[in-house]
């Protein structure tokens, strides 16, 4: 029989190679020992440090899966998992940071752009010099993305934008923008283009009041005719399947993320657990305390496992869309629930910010809207399960 260790049920330790296990633990070392000193006051105070992005991309934490000629990493999808993994450990909204400039920015630019405009940008956004945001999402198309209202018309150099993104990671410091639109010339079809701040007419606003994702800035990018060459479009792809492309991606890292986020709470509420007595024995050994702590690590080890497997399929090029959406979904949902008990089982204390729980859970609260909420994930699965789409 085997050993078992509740902080790592079904080895997933064992389950990885030497590299990936490498780089597991310099982005815990770096998120441990950089990110976490900083992040109550960072999200008490609701500000985002854009020194950040040079000290990830110092840590080879952007662009993983970039090849290295562009100034990637070149490793696994599983790296880059872990890798989110240990950055949302402190906080989703650093994920967030890391995972759009990966997956959202850098990943369409590489594999929709051209070589010029994969020498202009890649390398100055692995280094984390350049910040990139994606504009997908606007006032009235969320879910809905086929709904946008952006567009792009043609003039004999280029194109003119005007429209409004909403709800935009990273933009109001971002110096690199992937705006999607509709494409007079291409028959009203989905195009993306690459901006750059400065760009006359373009502007990004922050949206504050947020009471999730503070640590991450979050804005509306607004584009009033804005003039760009031929040379901003992305040419080599159109419609949905373009930004669906790059969330396929970001929606798998989150799938790892968030299981970081849980596993804080689990370790968290188990020690408190330990320390705490009332009624003259710890809380932990309460039958109560003990089925939440099982609850816990059971959905935690499940979602890893199933983050793992989508992983190696997603290295062989052959994981489907829906496997994310599993995952995603389930994920983050778990993640939700584990992070909300935790709150609950640090009783009164769960409030403060010190224990940091709370901040998890409401930050939970946004991971598990962005990029396709719980119910769509959902739409999506029954849609595959039943050939029938629900959505409208
Ligand atoms: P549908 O008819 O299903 O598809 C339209 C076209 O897109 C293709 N497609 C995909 N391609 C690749 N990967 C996928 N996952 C794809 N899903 C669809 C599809 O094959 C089709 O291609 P073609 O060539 O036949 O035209 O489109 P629909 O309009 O019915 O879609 C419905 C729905 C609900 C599935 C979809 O719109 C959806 O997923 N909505 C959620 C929107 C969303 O996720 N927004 C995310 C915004 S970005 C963000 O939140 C970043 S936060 C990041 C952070 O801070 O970390
Ligand atoms: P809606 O689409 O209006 O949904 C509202 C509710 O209705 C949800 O419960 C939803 O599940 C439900 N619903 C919708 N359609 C259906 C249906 N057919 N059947 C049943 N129920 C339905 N977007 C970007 O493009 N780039 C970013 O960087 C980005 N960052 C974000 C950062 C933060 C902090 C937040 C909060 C959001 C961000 N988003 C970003 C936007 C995000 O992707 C959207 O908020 C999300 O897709 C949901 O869209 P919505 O907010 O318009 O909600």
């Amino acid at each position: 029989l085997g050993r078992f260790d509740w902080e790592d049920p079904f080895r997933l330790n064992d389950q990885l190679t030497e590299e990936e296990r490498m780089l597991r633990d310099a982005a815990r070392s770096y998120a441990q020992e950089k990110l976490q000193p900083r992040v109550i006051a960072a999200y008490r105070e609701e500000s985002t440090d854009p020194a950040i992005f040079r000290e990830m991309g110092e840590m080879g934490l952007l662009g993983v899966t970039i090849p290295e000629a562009y100034g990637g990493l070149g490793a696994s999808y599983v790296a880059y998992g872990l890798v989110a993994r240990e950055v949302e450990r402190v906080d989703s909204g650093y994920r967030s940071m890391m995972s759009v400039q990966s997956s959202l920015v850098m990943y369409p630019i590489y594999a929709y752009g051209t070589e010029a405009q994969r020498q202009k940008y890649l390398p100055r956004l692995a280094s984390g010099e350049w910040i990139g945001c994606f504009g997908l999402t606007e006032p009235d198309a969320g879910s809905d993305p086929a709904g946008m209202k952006t567009v792009a018309r043609k003039t004999a150099g280029g194109y003119v934008l005007n429209g409004a993104k909403m709800w935009i990671s990273n933009a109001p410091i971002a110096d690199v923008f992937v705006v999607w639109a509709k494409s007079e010339a291409h028959g009203g079809k989905i195009k993306g283009f690459v901006l750059d701040k400065g760009t006359k007419g373009l502007s990004a606003p922050k949206i504050g009041g947020k009471l999730s994702l503070r640590a991450s800035i979050t804005g509306e990018i607004v584009l009033k005719d804005v003039e760009v060459g031929e040379d901003a479009l992305l040419p080599n792809v159109e419609g949905l399947k373009g930004p669906f492309g790059c969330l396929n991606r970001a929606r798998y890292g989150i799938a790892w993320g968030v299981m970081g986020s849980a596993e804080f709470c689990l370790h968290a509420a188990r020690q408190y657990g330990l320390d705490r007595k009332q009624f003259g024995k710890p809380l932990a050994q309460t039958q109560l305390f003990q089925l939440k702590l099982a609850n816990m690590m059971t959905d935690i080890s499940l979602g890893l496992q199933g983050a793992l497997q989508v992983g190696r399929l997603l290295d062989q090029a052959n994981a489907a869309p829906e496997m994310i959406s599993i995952i995603k979904r389930n994920n983050c949902g778990k993640a939700l629930e584990a992070a909300r008990m935790a709150r609950d089982m640090h009783g009164g204390n769960g409030i403060q910010e010190d224990y940091q729980i709370m901040r998890h859970m409401v930050n939970l609260e946004t991971v598990n809207t962005y990029e396709g909420t719980h119910d769509v994930h959902a739409l999506i699965l029954g849609r595959a399960i039943t050939g029938l789409q629900a959505f409208f």
